[in-house]
């Protein structure tokens, strides 16, 4: 065998490989700053990822009105990730302060 079809034998191999795995779930961000979430609002692929970080000295929540996500209590500094399972539009708010709010929509 030669090297340039090793090297052909090697990226099909690759190519098979990656259309066999499922796609790759993204992370996003949310910041907590100044009481707000930023971006307010986000869109996302079901199955995706958020991180929550809050960079307040208050603490804060992200918490889904149709339960499908919750942050839990974050601190100063503290972050969560949660899992963005099902498509459609999650509002959320802060359970501490109800002008806070933001919405995941999830295709
Ligand atoms: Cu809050």
């Amino acid at each position: 065998m030669n090297l340039v079809s090793r090297s052909a034998r090697m990226m099909i191999l690759a190519a098979a490989v990656m259309a066999a795995a499922p796609a790759m779930a993204a992370d996003h961000a949310v910041t907590i700053k100044g009481f707000a979430f930023s971006p307010a609002t986000l869109t996302v692929a079901a199955g995706d990822t958020v991180t929550f970080t809050n960079e307040d000295s208050a603490p804060h929540t992200a918490t889904a009105g149709d339960g499908s996500f919750d942050t839990g209590r974050l601190n100063k500094g503290a972050s969560a990730t949660v899992t963005i399972a099902g498509a459609g539009n999650h509002a959320y708010k802060c359970n501490f302060h109800a002008s806070m709010k933001g919405t995941i929509s999830a295709n």
